[in-house]
């Protein structure tokens, strides 16, 4: 058994940039989680729910929000809320929703993805508009575009606002709704220097998460019109997602929410960082000018090794990161790593890249 200062210890020498999902509470917010008033948030009798559901559609500029467990229950709740079944929900091919999700609207919703490839990860009018389905009654439908910003698997992209606009007024002329998976969306905030209800008016409905860079424990919100958070509220219900008193988790979320974002800049800062002196060791392949945010996604195929091979190794030398394919490494920035893990993640990079791969080695 390790005692409490001996894990902390061991943590401090782990470079942990597997996703910002690993982030840990801040002291303030294990103080605010200690002292959180509590209610049945099954009765809505949750006062600190009740002020961070609030905060969260005031910040949107919505009608109303709900605080739910994870982002992907937010993404499903959204599509029950805005589809039937055997609908299409229209997705970029590497979306969350489309490969991360446990094909969850299929499963639950009964929908089906109608998935599209997009440069960046970035949809346009252009590349939607030919896929939407014709008013056939024996065709399935096409009833929702989900857009993702940041979009992950690319690399933390952003939505131009513009584009993502452009594609909600189109939708909307088409009678189709337009969900935001904005898991990431105050990182995009920040990267455009723009509010976050500034870049999502034009959304029906906006997922967020808590639970990432901006280093809640647990949560999402889902953000939108009265009515549809009120069906959602009863599909949370559904999915089991009701929560007790789930006020000491809405407190560390209320810090997330005013404080957190502030944090942001220095994490793109160390991302930029991270991606310049990755760019320069042999074998790696990225372009620093393409990192606007937190996600830095490098190719690794010249280097003879795979992806998971090279983060086995990295692993080996307490710098944790993922494969997001075969020849695709992730790592992610944000407020538990600073400029000194950023340079311990790349000087154990160059040195296990400087290694021959096993395959050449004898
Ligand atoms: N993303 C996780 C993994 O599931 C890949 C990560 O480490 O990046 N939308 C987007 C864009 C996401 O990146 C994620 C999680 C979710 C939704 C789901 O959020 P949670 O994990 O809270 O269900």
């Amino acid at each position: 058994m390790h005692s409490a200062q001996d894990e902390a210890r061991n943590r401090k020498l782990i470079v942990d940039l597997r996703s910002d999902t690993v982030t840990r509470p801040s002291t303030a917010m294990r103080a605010a989680m200690a002292a959180a008033e509590v209610g049945d948030d099954v009765y809505s009798e949750d006062p600190t729910v009740n002020k961070l559901q609030d905060r969260a559609a005031e910040l949107f500029g919505r009608e109303a929000a709900l605080f739910v467990p994870s982002g992907c229950m937010g993404n499903l709740l959204a599509i029950m809320g805005w589809t039937q079944r055997s609908n299409e929900v229209l997705c970029e091919q590497r979306a969350h929703v489309n490969l991360y999700e446990l094909a969850s609207m299929s499963a639950i919703a009964g929908v089906m993805p109608r998935a599209v490839p997009a440069p960046d990860g970035i949809l346009t009018w252009e590349l939607i508009e030919p896929v939407i389905r014709e008013k056939i009654y024996y065709d399935s439908q096409t009833a929702l575009v989900t857009l993702e910003n940041t979009h992950n698997m690319h690399g933390g992209t952003v939505y131009p606002t513009s584009v993502a606009e452009e594609i909600c007024e189109r939708a909307h002329a088409m009678r189709l709704r337009v969900h935001l998976d904005g898991a990431r969306i105050f990182n995009a905030a920040v990267a455009l220097g723009k509010s976050v209800a500034d870049i999502t008016r034009k959304f029906d409905s906006v997922m967020f998460c808590l639970s990432k860079g901006l280093g809640a424990p647990v949560g999402s919100m889902l953000a939108g019109p009265r009515e549809f958070i009120k069906q959602a509220h009863i599909n949370r219900k559904m999915l089991g997602g009701g929560m007790r008193q789930a006020g000491v988790l809405a407190a560390a979320g209320l810090i997330a929410l005013e404080e957190s974002p502030k944090g942001l800049k220095r994490d793109h800062e160390n991302a930029q960082l991270l991606a310049l002196n990755l760019s320069a060791i042999r074998g790696i392949k990225i372009d620093p000018k393409r990192v606007f945010t937190n996600i830095v996604i490098f190719d690794v195929r010249e280097t003879g090794r795979t992806a998971a091979e090279i983060c086995d190794e990295l692993g080996a030398n307490n710098i944790l990161c993922l494969s997001t394919d075969k020849y695709s490494v992730r790592m992610v920035t944000h407020c538990d790593v600073d400029r000194a893990g950023i340079d311990r993640a790349v000087a154990a990079t160059a040195d296990v890249l400087a290694q021959r791969a096993p395959d050449v080695a004898n």
